[in-house]
């Protein structure tokens, strides 16, 4: 390499093009002259890769003489995003990389741009995974994020003919660079068969699980870097597989095609992500999947604390476990399985241990949406869990009959076991009872959860209670998909903002400066220029940077209300068709997010976003003044193009039901202002920016518990509201669907009889509240104002601060530095 750097770890323009070209040559048998984009990109990645490798092994050398308390964060959900920017970025190689490959002709960008990402999770939960998987590496927490590497992530979202089309993702076709396989990392799953309970020689009490099935599951680690930091975590993924070629051996060769269709089976496991992200109770993979990587995952925790020599009851001193939801909760099971029958621990032994090791966060509010399993199911697959939870159940219901002696409902609806039948395990119930800590993820949803779903539990142990409002990664979100801020943040406070985000208060004393003004309009108008650009790549629809970019992405779901953005839409429509020479504000409203497969309004409403753009793109009359899109297959890549670009975000769930958001956190660290209901991370973003610089609408979380308990009648809204009855009218009588009269009448239907999600009762304030909007709009130096403003008190919504409070509140951890060897 140049300057006697290594050819893998050098940092120089020069050491990084000698590298890439080795990498070509003897990774990929390529030269440049005959490489294609994919030769290029994994050159690339390799060269990355390399240096990646560098940092870890220091790291592991480092966390191997400190013997430091781990933490362990288990989930079945990860959406990293493209790893190749972030990487470049936190090695801080993004310059001599871009120079490297222009001397020989290559883009950066376009390299960027071809990466596929992993797409193993729904929505917020999974993303919210990976920023704190970026911020533990960032803060040098020894950490481990465990999970499961689907072969087909969450489906590819296409639409046709104004429909959602799911087909797969097979994002590893083309192979993954930034993973390793490490196949002397594996562990024995077990399911299905019976328990034996016998006495053992010197008269113990034991028990045998004799399963039905035995599989494999094999470690797939990928590299998780902090920013300007050495430390890189892991991110450990299991693969199912077969449970050993030995299989092949044991039986006789008649058995060989048995043999191969057994393996073909094991690997069922770990194929495909469920598209849902509500629980779709009592299918049987999904059982499965959750106790595959839960118990691989603690059988790799219990190997890496027999190297360190402490004995298997001090496993919580080593380790800290978080569940991600419930998802993961059958671990307060398998972690007392495992203690009690292979390590043979007594009870009280393994439960301490146990209740010392979980910590649990809860995501949701929606009583329809707490995870619970059919008995027969349970016992079918996991016949022992089933046992040990009935143990758990029976001591912890003893407990509860003596704290409250006169009070048998209370009993009743504390047990793991919903009795009502068909009998179910509520794995909520489990989480809380095996863990010292349970959260929620925003200030409202912490409490409400203290009055609502955890009620019972929260009178219980008050103690174990707390809130931990999510944050996201400023790295990614802000840095990376916004280079254009980051340079302009850079000269006015200089570096450090980007690990510290309080820092971005400096900007407060800039917000009234015409010349820093105008650079922030710059910033953003060449954002939305950008996604203008993507916008007529992915749609084939031109729209106008100087209009504004009004944008709700998220996955579609009816308490997120993409319908009341439609709503809102529709009735500018007809403004403008009642008065075409109406004066008004220039808006492009930009949707995207993927529907459940089986969610059949969710379906109905993308049909209507798409139905009500062609109507809208179309007309003469509007022209320049309205343009709707719909952005197909919404993921964290074109987040990246889209949260810059915005200039409102909607935030407009019904109050009460969004536990935090972070689409809501992202948009405003870009500046956009917030159109929002009093929900979730909304609340305390508009604590923080100011009121005065929020558009705030609609019930709050009480009045809505309110309205509906006092028998909300949908129809009296829309009778006393000219312009709602004529915008509901106007979908049911067929004019988006080329007079098809039914095809809009389920969603029609249930606003008008139903309405679940308050529309109605919201939509004269939500109008008001974006009329405000467009006379804000009007006035620039207001609006950039807002904007600067919103981006200086953004602050806390760091997944940093977010991570340090973890590590203070719950897991009890000091950050690890690493030095390079
Ligand atoms: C469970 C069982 C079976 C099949 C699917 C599921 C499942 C999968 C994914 C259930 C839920 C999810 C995802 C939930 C989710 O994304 N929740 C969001 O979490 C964010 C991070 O805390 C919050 O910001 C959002 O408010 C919350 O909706």
């Amino acid at each position: 390499g140049g300057n006697g750097e290594s050819i893998r770890t050098g940092m120089s323009e020069e050491a990084i093009r000698l590298a890439f070209l080795d990498n070509l040559f003897y990774v990929q048998g390529r030269f440049l002259e005959v490489a294609s984009l994919d030769d290029k990109y994994k050159a690339l990645a390799y060269t990355v890769r390399d240096r990646l490798l560098h940092r870890w092994v220091s790291t592991i050398r480092t966390y191997q003489q400190a013997n430091p308390r781990t933490v362990c964060y288990l989930s079945a959900e990860y959406l990293p995003g493209p790893f190749m920017g972030l990487n470049l970025l936190n090695m801080g190689i993004e310059e001599p990389t871009r120079k490297a490959l222009q001397s020989l002709g290559i883009d950066l960008e376009s390299l960027i741009a071809y990466e596929q990402e992993p797409g193993l999770g729904n929505g917020g939960l999974g993303r919210l995974a990976a920023c704190f998987m970026d911020s533990l590496a960032t803060l040098q927490i020894p950490a481990t994020s465990y999970g499961i590497r689907y072969e087909f992530g969450i489906f590819q979202q296409d639409i046709r003919n104004g429909e959602q089309v799911e087909t797969t993702d097979n994002w590893l076709h083309y192979g993954n660079p930034w993973e390793v396989r490490r196949p002397q990392i594996s562990y024995d799953v077990k399911i299905g068969g019976h328990t034996e309970h016998y006495t053992n020689e010197q008269g113990l009490h034991r028990v045998r699980w004799v399963p039905h099935e035995t599989f494999r599951g094999v470690a797939i680690d990928t590299p998780i870097l902090g920013h300007d930091v050495n430390t890189v975590n892991l991110m450990r993924l299991w693969r199912a597989e077969a449970a050993e070629a030995l299989d092949f051996h044991a039986f006789n060769e008649g058995d060989y095609y048995g043999a191969v269709l057994r393996e073909v089976r094991s690997e069922t496991i770990s194929k495909v992500l469920y598209p849902n992200d509500a629980p779709e109770i009592g299918k049987r993979l999904r059982l499965l999947q959750q106790h595959f990587f839960v118990t691989c995952s603690l059988q790799d925790m219990m190997r890496v604390h027999r190297t360190t020599g402490m004995p298997i009851e001090r496993f919580h001193e080593k380790f800290t476990v978080q569940l991600n939801d419930t998802h993961p909760a059958i671990a307060v099971a398998e972690l007392m399985r495992l203690l009690l029958d292979n390590h043979h621990l007594d009870w009280d032994t393994a439960w301490h241990v146990t209740r010392h090791t979980f910590a649990y966060t809860n995501h949701t509010l929606l009583p329809e949406a707490l995870e619970k399993w059919p008995i027969p199911l349970f016992q079918s697959l996991l016949p022992r869990h089933l046992e040990i939870i009935y143990e758990i159940n029976s001591r912890f219901l003893d407990e509860v009959r003596q704290r409250y002696p006169f009070d048998p409902d209370r009993a009743q609806r504390l047990s793991i076991i919903d009795e009502t039948l068909p009998r179910h395990v509520r794995m909520a119930h489990l989480a809380c009872i095996g863990s010292f800590a349970i959260n929620g993820v925003a200030e409202l949803h912490s409490q409400l959860l203290k009055e609502t779903v955890l009620r019972d539990f929260y009178e219980l142990w008050p103690e174990k209670f707390q809130n931990k409002t999510n944050g996201v990664t400023p790295r990614r979100f802000m840095l990376l998909s916004n280079p254009g801020l980051g340079s302009l943040l850079n000269e006015t406070l200089g570096h450090g903002w980007e690990t510290d985000l309080e820092q971005l208060r400096g900007l407060e004393a800039h917000a009234d400066d015409p010349a820093f003004q105008e650079r922030w309009r710059q910033v953003k108008r060449q954002r939305k220029e950008a996604l203008a650009g993507e916008v007529h790549k992915l749609c084939g629809i031109d729209i106008t940077p100087t209009s504004l970019y009004d944008v709700q992405v998220k996955r579609i779901h009816e308490y997120k209300r993409q319908h009341l953005n439609l709503l809102h839409i529709i009735t500018l429509y007809n403004r403008i068709k009642r008065n075409p020479a109406l004066d008004i504000v220039p808006r492009t409203f930009i949707f995207g997010g993927k529907s459940a497969p089986g969610y059949a309004m969710a379906k109905l409403i993308i049909r209507l976003i798409n139905a009500v753009a062609e109507m809208v793109n179309r007309d003469r009359d509007v022209a320049g003044r309205l343009k709707v899109v719909f952005l197909p297959n919404f993921s964290v890549k074109l987040g990246q193009w889209v949260y810059p670009a915005a200039d409102i975000s909607q935030q407009i769930s019904t109050a009460g039901k969004e536990a935090s958001g972070t689409g809501n956190m992202k948009f405003s660290m870009n500046g956009a202002l917030t159109i929002g209901t009093l929900d979730g991370a909304n609340v305390e973003i508009r604590e923080d920016v100011g009121a005065e610089n929020f558009f705030l609408f609609g019930l709050d979380a009480d009045a809505v518990s309110h309205t509906l308990a006092n028998g909300y009648r949908p129809w009296d809204y829309y009778n006393a509201n000219q312009e709602l009855k004529d915008v509901i009218d106007l979908i049911a009588s067929g004019f988006f669907a080329h007079g098809d009269r039914s095809l809009f009448q389920p969603l029609v239907d249930h606003l008008l009889q139903h309405d679940s999600y308050l529309l109605l009762a919201d939509y004269a304030d939500y109008i008001a509240c974006q009329d405000q909007v467009s006379a804000a709009y009007r006035d620039p130096q207001r609006w950039t104002r807002m904007s600067i403003l919103n981006v200086a008190r953004i602050g806390k919504f760091s997944s940093d601060r977010t991570i340090a409070e973890y590590c203070r509140d719950i897991w009890k951890v000091q950050p690890v530095p690493v030095k390079l060897d």
